[in-house]
C-alpha cells in the first residue's frame, strides 16, 4: 500500500490498450517493457523508474525527509552541523597546535565554512540590481475573456504571485530614492505555467531596438574610469547619449518628471511597455498594452526629500513595502489593458504600436480593468527569493503572445541568457522561487546545479522506451500554440521604420499634460542633471532637444545653466493634453499613510494618546517623535512609547506632521545638550531639531498641523500659520481630520503657486 511504484504501474496498466498488454510491473522485479516500433499515442503519467534504478532515499534513517522544501534540505535539527550533517562541537575556534600554535590544514570544518562564505555572493543583475519583493495573490475579474483565453484572468481565479520592484542603474547596495526608472516585475504561478509581466513604472523605453540596450546602459552606469557616480543619471555619459540619440528623449523626460522619484513602490503605476497580442478561445487576436494602477494613487517625493532620504534611509522603499505588509496594509494594484484591433498595420490613431517609445493616451484607448493584485506577504529570505527570482518576458501562457516590437525581440533573448551568468547555469527554474506551480515535464537534463532526479531513459521525442512520455498538447489540451501571424516579406535591412522617426511629439504631450507644479519640478530636474555635467557641448545639445519639446522648458533650463536658449527647428505641434499623465489633481485613499506626532515630556500627553489612537482608527500609522528615546510620561499611568528620536527621525518618513507642544529645551536637559552637539547652539527657545522637522515638512508641501500650544514652533520656524495646508487648533481630532483631508491629495501644492 502507498507504494508509488505500484500506483504508477497500475495507472500505466489502465492506459494500455487491449491486445497490446505488457506484463504488469511488479515492484522489486524488472518490468518487461518491450519497445514497440511506434510511438504510443495516449498521454499518461511518466513511467515509474525501473526496479533496478533507485532514487536517493526520500527519507533519512531517522525519518526526516531529504528532499522537498528548502528548510528540510538545510535547516533542521537542534544541533549545528556541517554541510554533510555531521554535528559540530565548536564553530568559533580553528583547530590549532595548542592555543597559540599554528592553525592546522586538517581543519576541514574551517575550510568548509570559509569556502562557502567565499562564494556567498552571486553576480548582481547587470541592470535592476537593487530591488525588493513581496508575495501576493492576483484575482482575475473575468472581464478579459472576450480578448484572451489566459486562465489566470478568469473570473475570481486566484493565482499566487511574486512581485519584485527595483531601480535600474544603481548597484545592489545603492539608495532606493535615486532619480531613476523603477522595475515592476510580476511572476504569476498560474495553473497553466509561469507567466511573467516584466514591467517598469514608465510607459515607454529609451530605445526602439534591443541592439542598443548595451549602449544606453553603458551610458547610464558610472563612468568606466573612476566608477562614479553611483545610481545617478546626472553625469556626462548619460546626457551625451540621450542628447545624441533623441529617441531616448521620451523615456528621459518621464523620469525627469516626478515619476523618477516615487514616494513608495506602493504609489507607482506599472506599464508592460510593449504591445502584446492577446488570443481568445476562438483564436481571434487583439493587440494590448498592460497597465498597473495603484489603489493608493500615484505619488512621488520631492527632489530635496529624495536626496535627504538617500542619506538618512537608503532602504526607504524596501522598508516601506515590508512595513506596510507586516502592518496588514496590503498594497494593491489593478491590472488593466488598453486594447487595439489587430490590423495588418498594427497602428492606432496614427501611433505605431510596435514602437516602444510611444504611448497611446488613455483618452484615446481607456485602460479596462481585468484583475487585482494584492501583495500580502514578505519574503522570508532575501537571497533565496528576491535575489534568485528570474523573470523573463518570454514566460508566457496561452492567450498572450508577442508582437514584432524589435525591443521585445531582443528581450526575449536577453533574460534567459543573463540568468546563466547570474544564477550559475541553466537550471534556475528549479530554484524554489522560480518553480512553476503547474506540473513540469520538460526533458531538459543535467547542467550545473541540477537538483532534480529524473526518471526514465528517454529524454527525447519521439520515443517508445518511456511509453512515448511526455505527450504533446495542442490548443485543446492547454498547449501554447503561437499565433500564426503574418511576417512581412521583405529584404533584410538594418533599419527602423519611418513611423519610429518622431522623437519629440510625445515628450511634448507629457510636458503639456503636467500641472504647473509638476512642470516646475521637471525644469529643476533637467537643470540639476545637466548642471552636474562638465561638458558644455552636452548641455547645449540637450537644450537643442528641449527646444523641440517646449520653449518655456528650454528657456528655464538654459537660464539655470547660464547658457543661451536655442529655438526649435520646426513649428511645435499644438496637442490635446492627456490628463491621465499628470499625478496631481485626484484624491486618493489615505490608509497606510504615516503621520508624525511631535511631542516632549512637557506636551499634553493625553492629546498625544488621542491623536495616536485616531490615526490608528483611520488605518494610518502614527510615529511619535521626541527629543529622546524610551517613553514620554515614563513612570506615569499611561506612558507613550517614542518611535523616533530627534536624532534618528527625519521628516521624510512621514506624509504629515502634527506638533503637540512647543518643544522648548530646558537649559540642562539631555535635549539641550544633544541639540547643541547637533547644531552648535542652545540659544533658541525651540529645539532646533523640531524646527527642522517642521520646516522640512512644510517645504516639501506636506500637510502640517499643531495644537495651539505648538504655535511658538511655527513662529520660530517662520512657517506662516495661515498658509495653505497649515492647520492649528485646540481640538486635536479636528486638526487631524483636516490634515487627513489634505492628505487625500498627497501634498499641498497650492502652498507654492507655480508660474510655469
Ligand atoms: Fe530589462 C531586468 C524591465 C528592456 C535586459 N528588466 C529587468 C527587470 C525589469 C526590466 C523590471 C528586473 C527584473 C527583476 O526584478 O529581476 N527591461 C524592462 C522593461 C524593458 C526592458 C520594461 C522595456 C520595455 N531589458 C530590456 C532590454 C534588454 C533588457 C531591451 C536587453 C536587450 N533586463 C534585461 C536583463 C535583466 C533585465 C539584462 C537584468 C537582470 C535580469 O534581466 O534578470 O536581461
Amino acid at each position: 500500500e502507498n507504494n508509488p511504484l505500484k500506483a504508477a504501474a497500475d495507472k500505466l496498466a489502465e492506459t494500455v490498450k487491449d491486445g497490446d498488454e505488457p506484463e504488469a510491473v511488479v515492484p522489486g522485479k524488472p518490468a518487461s517493457r518491450t519497445p514497440s516500433l511506434e510511438e504510443p499515442t495516449e498521454p499518461h503519467e511518466p513511467l515509474p523508474p525501473k526496479s533496478d534504478q533507485e532514487k536517493p532515499a526520500p527519507h533519512t534513517a531517522t525519518g526526516r525527509p531529504t528532499g522537498g522544501s528548502s528548510e528540510e534540505f538545510s535547516q533542521g535539527g537542534a544541533y549545528l552541523t556541517n554541510a554533510q550533517g555531521i554535528r559540530l562541537p565548536d564553530s568559533d575556534h580553528s583547530l590549532k597546535a595548542g592555543p597559540r600554535g599554528p592553525v592546522l590544514m586538517q581543519d576541514h570544518h574551517l575550510r568548509e565554512k570559509i569556502m562557502h562564505f567565499d562564494h556567498e555572493r552571486i553576480p548582481e543583475r547587470v541592470v535592476h540590481a537593487r530591488g525588493a519583493a513581496a508575495h501576493g495573490v492576483f484575482r482575475g475579474y473575468g472581464t478579459a475573456a472576450s480578448v484572451t483565453k489566459a486562465a489566470f484572468l478568469g473570473k475570481d481565479v486566484e493565482t499566487p504571485v511574486f512581485t519584485r520592484f527595483s531601480t535600474v542603474v544603481g548597484s545592489r547596495g545603492s539608495m532606493d530614492t535615486a532619480r531613476d526608472t523603477r522595475g515592476f516585475a510580476t511572476k504569476f504561478y498560474t495553473s497553466e505555467g509561469v507567466y511573467d509581466l516584466v514591467a517598469n513604472n514608465i510607459p515607454v523605453f529609451f530605445i526602439q531596438d534591443a541592439i542598443k540596450f548595451p549602449d544606453v546602459v553603458h551610458a547610464a552606469k558610472p563612468h568606466p574610469d573612476r566608477e562614479i557616480p553611483q545610481a545617478q543619471s546626472a553625469h556626462d555619459t548619460f546626457w551625451d547619449f540621450v542628447s545624441t540619440h533623441t529617441e531616448a528623449f521620451h523615456h528621459t523626460i518621464w523620469f525627469m518628471a516626478d515619476r523618477g522619484i516615487p514616494r513608495s513602490f506602493r504609489t507607482m503605476e506599472g506599464f508592460g511597455v510593449h504591445t502584446w497580442r492577446l488570443v481568445n478561445e476562438q483564436g481571434e487576436t487583439t493587440l494590448a498594452k498592460f497597465h498597473w494602477k495603484p489603489k493608493a494613487g500615484v505619488h512621488s517625493q520631492v527632489w530635496e526629500e529624495a536626496q535627504i532620504t538617500g542619506g538618512v534611509d537608503p532602504d526607504f522603499h524596501r522598508r516601506d513595502l515590508a512595513d506596510a505588509i507586516e502592518a496588514g496594509a496590503h498594497p494593491q494594484w489593478e491590472l488593466g489593458i488598453q486594447t487595439f484591433p489587430d490590423t495588418p498595420e498594427q497602428t492606432f490613431e496614427g501611433i505605431d504600436l510596435l514602437d516602444p517609445t510611444k504611448i497611446v493616451p488613455e483618452e484615446l484607448a481607456p485602460v479596462q480593468p481585468i484583475g487585482l493584485l494584492t501583495l500580502d506577504a514578505n519574503p522570508s529570505n532575501y537571497f533565496a527569493e528576491t535575489e534568485q527570482v528570474a523573470f523573463h518576458p518570454g514566460h508566457l501562457v496561452p492567450g498572450i503572445d508577442v508582437t514584432d516590437d524589435p525591443l521585445l525581440a531582443g528581450r526575449l533573448f536577453s533574460y534567459l541568457d543573463t540568468q546563466i551568468t547570474r544564477l550559475g547555469g541553466p537550471n534556475f527554474a528549479q530554484l524554489p522561487i522560480n518553480r512553476p506551480h503547474a506540473p513540469v515535464n520538460d526533458m531538459l537534463r543535467d547542467g550545473m546545479h541540477q537538483t532534480a532526479v529524473h526518471n526514465g531513459v528517454a529524454p527525447y521525442k519521439p520515443n517508445s522506451l518511456d511509453g512515448g512520455c511526455p505527450f504533446f498538447a495542442g490548443s485543446d489540451e492547454g498547449g501554447y500554440v503561437e499565433v500564426p501571424a503574418s511576417v512581412a516579406a521583405s529584404k533584410k535591412v538594418r533599419q527602423s521604420p519611418e513611423s519610429f522617426a518622431d522623437h519629440f511629439t510625445q515628450p511634448r504631450l507629457l510636458w503639456l499634460s503636467l500641472s504647473a507644479v509638476e512642470r516646475e519640478h521637471m525644469i529643476s530636474a533637467f537643470t540639476f542633471e545637466l548642471g552636474k555635467c562638465y561638458e558644455n557641448a552636452i548641455k547645449e545639445r540637450t537644450l537643442r532637444a528641449l527646444a523641440e519639446v517646449d520653449p518655456h522648458l528650454c528657456e528655464q533650463v538654459a537660464e539655470g545653466l547660464g547658457l543661451p536658449a536655442p529655438a526649435a527647428t520646426r513649428e511645435l505641434p499644438s496637442l490635446r493634453p492627456s490628463p491621465a499623465l499628470s499625478q496631481v489633481g485626484d484624491k486618493w485613499p489615505t490608509a497606510g499613510r504615516m503621520i508624525g506626532i511631535v511631542a516632549d515630556d512637557n506636551a499634553d500627553l493625553s492629546a498625544v494618546r488621542a491623536l495616536r489612537d485616531q490615526v490608528f482608527d483611520g488605518d494610518m500609522v502614527p510615529l511619535v517623535f521626541a527629543p529622546a528615546g524610551g517613553e514620554l510620561g515614563a513612570g506615569g499611568d499611561d506612558p507613550v512609547t517614542v518611535q523616533r528620536t530627534f536624532a534618528t527621525g527625519r521628516s521624510i518618513e512621514v506624509d504629515a506632521l502634527i506638533l503637540v507642544g512647543n518643544i522648548a529645551q530646558g537649559k540642562d536637559s539631555f535635549a539641550a545638550r544633544d541639540a547643541k552637539a547637533w547644531s552648535g547652539t542652545v540659544e533658541e527657545a525651540v529645539d532646533p531639531r523640531a524646527l527642522q522637522l517642521l520646516t522640512e515638512a512644510y517645504r516639501h508641501a506636506k500637510a502640517v498641523g499643531g495644537l495651539t500650544a505648538a504655535r511658538p514652533v511655527f513662529e520660530t520656524a517662520g512657517v506662516p500659520t495661515d498658509a495653505p495646508g497649515v492647520v492649528i487648533g485646540d481640538d486635536g481630532a479636528a486638526v487631524l481630520r483636516e490634515i487627513v483631508d489634505l492628505l487625500g491629495y498627497h501634498r499641498v501644492w497650492e502652498r507654492f503657486p507655480a508660474d510655469a
